[in-house]
Order: C-alpha cells, then sequence, then structure tokens
C-alpha cells in the first residue's frame, strides 16, 4: 500500500525543517478504468421479424415497411425488398379500386364516407395515394387525415399519405409495393386515390382491378376531350354533390355521360360502365355504388379478367421496372459517363451523328449481336 502522508516538496531550500508550510499531497489511486459504454443500437427490427410481424396484422410494423420501401438509401432498398419476398405469397387477395377525380370532386370528402360504410360491413380497408404533385405540398391525403376524421380513427382501415418522391415512376413504384404490404398485412380493400389532371390515373390504372370516376356535373363540358380520356379507362362513373339543387344538374350530366359511354370502347370487356349518382355530403348513393363494384368484381372473376389483368399488370410492371433501372445503372457507369461526355460534344459540333453516337456508347457494355 502507498504511503499517503504528506511530504516535504523536491525544491524546498536544503535544511528547512517542519516551519516549511508546503506540503506535497500525495495523489489518490487512480479509479478502475470505468467499463465502455455499450454503443448506442437504434433498435431496427431484422426484416424477418418486421414481416412476421406485418402478416400477424401490426400496423406499425406495416407502417415501418412502407417507411423502407418508400426510402432511396440503398440498405433501405435491401431490407424492403427482403420483407417484400417474405410476404408476398399473402398479398394479392384484395380488391384494389382506384378512384379518381379532378381537384374539388370530392374524393377525400368521399373515401371519408364510403371508407367508413365499408369499414361497418366488415371490410378492412387500406387508402392509399399516387399524387405526384404532392411531393411539393407535402401530401394531399395527409392533410386530408383531417377530411377523414373518422375513417382515419378506425382500427379496420389504414391511411397512408402520397409518399414524396418526385417523378411519377418512383411514386408508382412504391405505392405498388405498398399495396402488396398492405394486403399481406390483411386488407382486403385498397383505395388509391390520385388527381385526375395528368398521368397519375394512367399509372394508378396499371395497378388496380376497378377504376371509379369521380364527377361532378360540370357547364356541359363533359365531353372535353380531358374528361373523355379519363371517362375511357373507367369502370364506374359517380357523379358526385347529387345534393341541395344541384341535384337536377347531375342528372342532366348523369344522362350525357350514360350516352358517351355507350359509344366508348369498354375499357373492361362486356362491361359498360354504370353512372351513378351520389352525395358524399349527404351520405347518399353509397349502397349503390357499393352493388355496382361488387358486380364488377364478378364480372371480372367470371371472365377471367381479373386474373388476366393482374398478370398483365405484374409484366408490366416489371418490364418498367427493367427498364428505368437499366437506364439510370447505364448512366451512373462511370465507363459511360467518361464516353458520354465525349459524344455529347461531338454531337453538338455536329462531328458524329446521334445515331452513330448511341451504338458506340452502347457498345460499350451491351454489344449489340444481332
Ligand atoms: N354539396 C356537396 N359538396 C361536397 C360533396 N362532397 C364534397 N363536397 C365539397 O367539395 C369540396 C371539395 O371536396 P374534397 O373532398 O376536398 O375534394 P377532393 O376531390 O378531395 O379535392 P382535392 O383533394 O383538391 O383533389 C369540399 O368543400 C367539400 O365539402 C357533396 O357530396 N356535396
Ligand atoms: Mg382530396
Amino acid at each position: 500500500m502507498s504511503d499517503l502522508s504528506p511530504r516535504l516538496p523536491a525544491w524546498v531550500p536544503p535544511g528547512a525543517g517542519r516551519a516549511f508550510a508546503c506540503r506535497e499531497m500525495p495523489g489518490i489511486p487512480a479509479p478502475e478504468p470505468a467499463p465502455a459504454m455499450p454503443a448506442v443500437v437504434v433498435l431496427r427490427p431484422a426484416p424477418a421479424e418486421l414481416a412476421e410481424r406485418l402478416v400477424a396484422g401490426d400496423r406499425s410494423a406495416l407502417a415501418r415497411a412502407i417507411t423502407l420501401v418508400e426510402s432511396n438509401a440503398p440498405r433501405h432498398r435491401s431490407d424492403a425488398r427482403e420483407v417484400i419476398e417474405m410476404v408476398s405469397s399473402r398479398a394479392g387477395q384484395a380488391r384494389r379500386i382506384g378512384i379518381s377525380g379532378v381537384p374539388g370532386a370530392g374524393k377525400s370528402t368521399f373515401i371519408e364516407v364510403f371508407g367508413n360504410y365499408l369499414c361497418d360491413r366488415g371490410r378492412r380497408l387500406a387508402v392509399l395515394a399516387v399524387d405526384p404533385s404532392s411531393s411539393l405540398s407535402g401530401g394531399s391525403i395527409l392533410g386530408d387525415k383531417t377530411r377523414m376524421e373518422l375513417l382515419s380513427r378506425r382500427q379496420e382501415c389504414f391511411i397512408r399519405p402520397s409518399p414524396a418522391g418526385g417523378a411519377l415512376g418512383g411514386v408508382t413504384r412504391k405505392t405498388r409495393e405498398t399495396i402488396l404490404l398492405c394486403e399481406a398485412a390483411g386488407y382486403d380493400t385498397i383505395l388509391v386515390e390520385t388527381v385526375g389532371v395528368g398521368q397519375s390515373e394512367i399509372a394508378v390504372r396499371s395497378m388496380v382491378d376497378c377504376f371509379l370516376l369521380l364527377m361532378i356535373a360540370g357547364a356541359g363540358d363533359e365531353l372535353q376531350g380531358i374528361k373523355k380520356g379519363i371517362i375511357e379507362i373507367a369502370d364506374l362513373i359517380a357523379v358526385n354533390k347529387a345534393d341541395g339543387n344541384n341535384r337536377n344538374r347531375v342528372r342532366a350530366a348523369r344522362a350525357e355521360l350514360e350516352r358517351v359511354t355507350s359509344f366508348l370502347n369498354p375499357f373492361t370487356t362486356n362491361w359498360r360502365p354504370p353512372v351513378l349518382a351520389v352525395s358524399a355530403l349527404e351520405r347518399e348513393g353509397l349502397k349503390e355504388t357499393w352493388a355496382e363494384i361488387n358486380r364488377f368484381f364478378s364480372h371480372i372473376a367470371e371472365s377471367g379478367e381479373q386474373t388476366e389483368r393482374r398478370k398483365h399488370q405484374a409484366l408490366a410492371w416489371w418490364r418498367g421496372l427493367v427498364e428505368q433501372e437499366l437506364r439510370s445503372r447505364f448512366f451512373s457507369d462511370p465507363r459511360i459517363a467518361s464516353q458520354a461526355a465525349r459524344l455529347e460534344t461531338e454531337i453538338l459540333a455536329g462531328l458524329k451523328p446521334p445515331s452513330i453516337a448511341a451504338e458506340e456508347i452502347l457498345d460499350l457494355i451491351i454489344p449489340n449481336l444481332a
């Protein structure tokens, strides 16, 4: 044991006796080194655990899996892929229904009341959105959660705002994968909402079985080109706001739309899209809408079109993904990047025809063996 009694310092003058006041105190023994703190680990469930919880109906596991799917980080992408692979055998059982309509048509209000109607009848509902514009505005359904107040509080319903993701391609990939996850989690009805103003309704059409178009009675403009394009892909049309003194206008719009649909080639074989009048505000026409949706699903089940459509959609999805991924991997390959810059300069200077330059750069990676 060390001597802990005070001593005179080494620098005191020789002969300094006890009168010298300075004393050197011995240090105290160093404490044992503290055990190293374990590194802070953020607990992220492994994909297998997440998949297990998800199929057991755990909503937070579903939300987390969707977040992985929506992430663009490579690690999340690989985790997401694992989860999807593990749960995909349980997907595919739901009715996938798209809902579109111009801004203000009443989509959110309709989904709130129709969603509640479906939940009351024992359906388990997932509401998703494809809205590329919302990456700027923050997500229309997100704001809508207040409009879908009752629905968002129901245990049988899962509402997910549209993924922020820039290009429509990215958003639709995420929504497609989200549909699979929701199905694996036991949701039997998937509503995919989109604004009917651009390409997004075509994208939604390619991921659902049934496409419901919500319209409003316009000033005789039902035949406008933009709307006609959307009418052509609809399986069901519902003219909303059939209430108060708007009823007559809705009646007229309905008659006009019925006339139009009788001329058009139906999107679904041997199915003429019915035109309904509904009022989301007064909760009218919900029963009729659901009856027509049921009739539609019986029709495509009997004709085999549901199966065929899904097969076709799966192939188109796969092909789209391959094309998208090829493009992005091609242009991010360092061998391509340097050559691309050179070829672009040559094209701009008129030294090389674009077709020759295209062959040249493609040959670097994928030689044309034909
Ligand atoms: N009178 C009447 N008004 C309705 C009805 N449904 C919706 N509205 C009103 O129409 C307006 C637009 O409704 P939303 O549900 O926000 O429409 P939306 O299609 O979701 O609109 P965006 O999200 O902007 O594309 C709101 O003021 C609603 O209260 C209805 O059945 N009757
Ligand atoms: Mg809305």
